[in-house]
């Protein structure tokens, strides 16, 4: 049974045949929100490259009675994207979720590589998925590409470095995309999230340092959940099919800004 956090938001179970294909959907906000559209009544795709991971959550989310299948995808591979998307049979949301941050160095001394890889999964690897699957979004009538950025897609912060770069470019990939497809049945939708507290999101930035990921949260009573998350993701592809939310910004309330947090001493 769905928790209290994954109760469905839509009055009514979206039609037969409805997919939401969520990428990174092995961890974090990526699971948390396949979870969530399939208690909203979507037939979910579960792509990462993780396969066992997908798998039991196909396999928990099927036995619980909802649709969903996994596809192992590693959405910087654009081949495999392409026969991903060849093999899909429709696709009616896309949530753009797979990227994350490597290092917090300064600009002065980044690894000119983690800049180069957080671009080729946060940004290349949105834009191939979406590009591919544009089509399928298309031809349902009724589509909606949800491009997961973060608050450092709209502001600084010291150590941020290669990662604001990556989303401030995956902001303008969603900005971008929907000045070009407009009048056409598709919404592009952006999710900003600020701090969350994902059991893998800072331990990944700091390559397994867990003290170091740690300090990230450090005194902070309540940062988001992935839950909080979904729950931002799905309210949003739920509205009304003419009800485009360009843009969600989402923090703790101990966040005020990027470097502005509450932490209790
Ligand atoms: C995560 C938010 O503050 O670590 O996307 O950049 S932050």
């Amino acid at each position: 049974m769905p928790s209290t956090d994954t109760a469905p938001l839509s009055s009514s179970a979206p039609p037969p045949g409805r997919t939401a294909v969520v990428t990174g959907a092995s961890s974090g906000i990526g699971a948390a929100t396949a979870r969530r559209l399939a208690a909203e009544g979507y037939h979910v795709v579960l792509t990462a490259r993780r396969k066992d991971r997908i798998d039991a959550l196909a396999t928990e989310l099927t036995a619980a009675g909802h649709r969903a299948t996994a596809h192992p995808l590693d959405v910087t591979d654009r081949a495999a994207v392409e026969s991903f998307a060849a093999a899909l049979e429709r696709c009616t949301v896309l949530v753009n979720n797979a990227g994350g941050a490597l290092g917090a160095d300064p600009v002065a001394t980044g690894d000119p590589a983690d800049w180069r890889r957080m671009y080729e999964t946060n940004v290349l690897g949105t834009l191939h998925v979406t590009q591919c699957l544009l089509p399928a979004l298309e031809a349902s009538g009724d589509g909606t590409v949800v491009v997961v950025s973060s608050t450092a897609g709209h502001g600084t912060y010291e150590g941020g470095g290669g990662y604001v770069a990556a989303k401030h470019a995956e902001h303008v990939l969603a900005e971008t995309l929907r000045l070009e497809i407009v009048g056409r049945p598709v919404r592009v939708v952006e999710v900003a999230p600020g701090m969350v507290k994902t059991e893998e999101f800072a331990t990944t930035r700091f390559r397994g340092d867990a003290e170091k990921a740690a300090r990230v949260y450090a005194g902070v009573a309540e940062p988001l959940t992935a839950d909080d998350v979904a729950d931002t993701i799905a309210w949003a592809v739920t509205r009304p099919s003419h009800v485009n939310i360009d843009l969600l910004v989402v923090r703790p309330r101990a966040q005020a800004s990027n470097t502005k947090v509450h932490r209790a001493r």
